[in-house]
């Protein structure tokens, strides 16, 4: 199968270089990341193994594929869109965090799945990328339901021996995603914390409220999702991911642009459309905007 992945950071680098095992992968993204993978391969270390061919491109505009896979930070959406929509897909599909399918639907013709990925990973140097985690991946129609896309796109992965399943709920697990991201993300970055220590002591409260204030904003949204899954959601990834940092946490500590907007600005929006209380969300998203303002990242 062709598949471009068009977002070359920690996640897009690992799944490209899995996916290139079995496919003919093109993988875009900046130098020097692109050059090095251009001369020497991409490394995979970690708790996988590998050096892998593919096509690194700089420039992703005019390109076809049978699928793509959209995974550029949340903030970076509406550039890949744009991109994207210059060339022929049979489908597109964001790992992404946040709820940004909407925003490729409206740029783009070609089908949008929904994606969601449990995969560690951090880009240790350019053309080198670690595997701090087998997880899985999960595929399926934005409107929930059955898509023969779906069931390719999933057969795919399986094929390049990533753990995919293709689901008729992606509704759901989009919010439970985002439930996970609210409750890990913003408290791990502040305090500073990995991902397994921000579920102790005052953190963990506060992750767990914003996990809960989360699928709330679901269920006004017409998503059946408990407090209850949400926060067991949120426990699971913690757990296995607990010696990992967020990439917020990541973020933070490099002076880099948050994922704010993308993840408590979409709680806070929905929340505000439906008038329901998320306190916790919104005192997180003001202090991470806060402390984006304090950096320079960001005007208002
Ligand atoms: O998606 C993640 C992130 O770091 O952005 C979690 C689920 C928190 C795993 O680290």
């Amino acid at each position: 199968m062709e598949i471009l992945v068009y977002g070359a950071g920690a996640l897009g680098s690992l799944v490209g270089g899995l996916l290139a095992r079995a496919h003919d992968v093109t993988l875009v993204g900046r130098d020097p990341h692109m050059r090095r993978i251009r001369e020497d391969g991409l490394r995979i270390d970690g708790a996988v193994d590998a050096r892998v061919r593919l096509r690194a491109l700089t420039d992703g505009t005019h390109r076809s594929a049978d699928l793509a896979l959209v995974t550029t930070k949340a903030y970076d959406t509406d550039a890949a869109a744009r991109a994207l929509a210059t060339g022929e897909y049979d489908a597109v599909c964001s790992l992404q965090n946040g709820l940004t399918e909407e925003r490729l639907v409206a740029a783009l013709d070609a089908t949008v799945l929904a994606g969601t990925a449990s995969y560690g990973a951090r880009l240790a140097e350019p053309g080198r990328v670690t595997c701090t985690g087998i997880g899985e991946v999960a595929v399926g129609s934005l409107a929930g339901g059955p898509d023969p896309l779906a069931d390719r796109a999933g057969a795919a992965f399986d094929a390049a021996g990533i753990d995919a399943t293709v689901a008729s709920d992606m509704p759901r697990r989009r919010y439970e995603k985002l439930a996970v991201n609210a409750g890990i993300n913003g408290p791990s970055a502040l305090a500073r914390l990995q991902n397994g220590a921000t579920l102790d002591g005052p953190a963990g409260g506060i992750a767990r409220s914003a996990a809960r204030e989360t699928a709330r904003v679901a269920r006004v949204d017409g998503v059946d999702l408990t407090d209850e899954a949400a926060v067991a959601a949120l426990e699971r990834v913690a757990a296995d991911t607990a010696a990992n940092r967020s990439s917020m946490c990541e973020d933070v500590a490099a002076g880099r642009r948050t994922e704010v907007d993308a993840i408590y600005g979409a709680v806070t929006d929905r929340a505000a459309r439906h008038d329901a209380a998320v306190p916790t969300c919104r005192t997180l998203a003001s202090l991470l905007r806060a402390w984006e303002r304090g950096a320079g990242l960001r005007g208002e």
